[in-house]
């Protein structure tokens, strides 16, 4: 795969790209040890030991890591930058030409079961560009407390990329839908750790399939989707758990009942069908599978530990999104949620994108300040300043983002 340097220079955030070194990096663990690469396009990252520095690496194998919340700050977050999520193998990324890739859809409630390419797909179908906003069911879990089992995330798995394909109701469509289906069924080249079958297989109610934003894409941000990403062809859900969205995928089944696949089955994904006290112990009979996330934000800048100087506004920001729903207020509050002010708000780009917010504050005297950020959906339904209904696999913490500062 070509390394498209544009995209990299567009992406660097944290590299330097001043010097422009005249190789094209094919494999990041063939550099010559001990030299820092500062031309190794986040396209070619193809373990956990290839990613730079500023990631914060939770596992190895399988590949589990996230940036500092700050360095989401761009509106459209740049490949180098997006959380790293499998929960299997990694797909087999040496081997895979894309020209003879194939999708295919099948399953009890397809009329005609079909097998494409790439290229086929691109002809066949209009394509369409959309920035969706992928978060892990698990984002923000090291949050709560008592701490819940699984990959210890801070508030950064999530982000909000440019992607381009061809929409998922489309392909079904022209494969044929039967009246009786009820979901679709994910699948993707990664298989489980122990080498038997898929690591991950979800899906989504078929509405959500037939809608007119999901995406089968092979572009991120303009250039090919880097293998962490989910090379060479991804399917992306916005506003739904990450997991719906299917890295590598080979194509997607249209079931007659819900999805039986890996990771499908209670309590993965899932959360109690009733509130539970934290740290309560749950049947696994009473568990619903998550089909939005709910409504957060994050504050991208500035970094948290800045020194602010007294009568300078402090400009705040981050993004807000709110699962299927627009976001509809952001508030900010430097007193412990004592008082709030509004802060500016944009629109979408799309639905499920992510919404810029920010707002300059006065803050009155020298001092330690927590910034506190909480959006509000369009129903009404805000973030929690402490702690969400607690779950028991730690899922869709939104309680409020906080950054300290100091004002000297
Ligand atoms: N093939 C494949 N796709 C996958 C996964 C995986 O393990 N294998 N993990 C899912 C999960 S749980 C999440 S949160 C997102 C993470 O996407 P990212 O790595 O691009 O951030 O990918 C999803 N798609
Ligand atoms: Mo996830």
């Amino acid at each position: 795969m070509a390394i498209d340097r544009r995209t990299f220079i567009k992406g660097a955030v944290a590299t330097s790209v001043g010097a422009m070194l005249p190789i094209n990096w094919v494999f990041a663990q063939n550099r010559p040890s001990g030299m820092t690469p500062l031309d190794v396009s986040s396209l070619t990252w193809s373990s956990a030991a290839d990613l730079p520095d500023y990631f914060k690496i939770l596992n190895t194998n399988p590949v589990n890591a996230y940036p500092p919340e700050f360095m989401l700050d761009p509106i459209n977050t740049p490949a180098d930058v997006a959380f790293i999520r499998w929960n299997g193998q990694l797909p087999d990324f040496a081997n895979i030409n894309p020209k003879t890739w194939t999708f295919t859809v099948d399953g009890e409630s397809c009329e005609t079961p079909k097998t494409y390419t790439i290229d086929e797909l691109k002809s066949k179908f209009k394509t369409h560009t959309l920035k969706l906003t992928i978060e892990c069911g698990g984002n923000s879990r090291s949050e709560f407390f008592p701490n819940a089992k699984g990959n210890q995330w801070s508030n950064s798995a999530v982000f909000c990329s440019e992607w381009t394909g061809v929409l998922v109701r489309d392909v079904l469509n022209d494969c044929g839908v039967k009246a009786d289906a009820v979901y679709t069924g994910h699948h993707g080249a990664d298989l489980h750790l122990s080498g038997k079958g898929e690591a991950i297989s979800r899906g989504v109610p078929i509405a959500a399939a037939l809608n007119d934003d999901a995406l089968i894409a092979w572009s991120m941000n303009g250039a090919d989707i880097p293998y962490m990403h989910g090379y060479p062809l991804r399917i992306v859900f916005g506003g739904r758990p990450g997991s719906v969205s299917h890295k590598a995928a080979t194509g997607i089944s249209i079931r007659n009942k819900i999805h039986d696949g890996s990771k499908m089955e209670s309590p993965a994904y899932s959360v109690p069908t009733y509130p539970v006290a934290p740290g309560e112990k749950v049947d696994n009979k009473d568990f619903k599978i998550i089909e939005e996330m709910i409504v957060k934000s994050i504050i991208t800048h500035p970094q948290t530990g800045t020194e602010a100087k007294l009568g300078k506004p402090l400009e705040v920001r981050g993004h807000a999104w709110a699962g299927l729903q627009d976001v509809a207020e952001m508030h900010v509050s430097f007193d412990y949620g004592a008082t709030w002010k509004k802060a500016n708000l944009s629109k979408p780009a799309n639905r499920t994108a992510w919404q810029q917010w920010d707002i300059e504050l006065d803050l009155p005297q020298t001092g330690y300040y927590e910034i506190w950020a909480r959006a509000t959906d369009a129903q009404g339904v805000t973030q929690p300043v402490i702690q969400p209904q607690w779950n028991p696999k730690g899922y869709m913490f939104n309680g409020c983002h906080r950054i300290a500062v100091r004002v000297v």
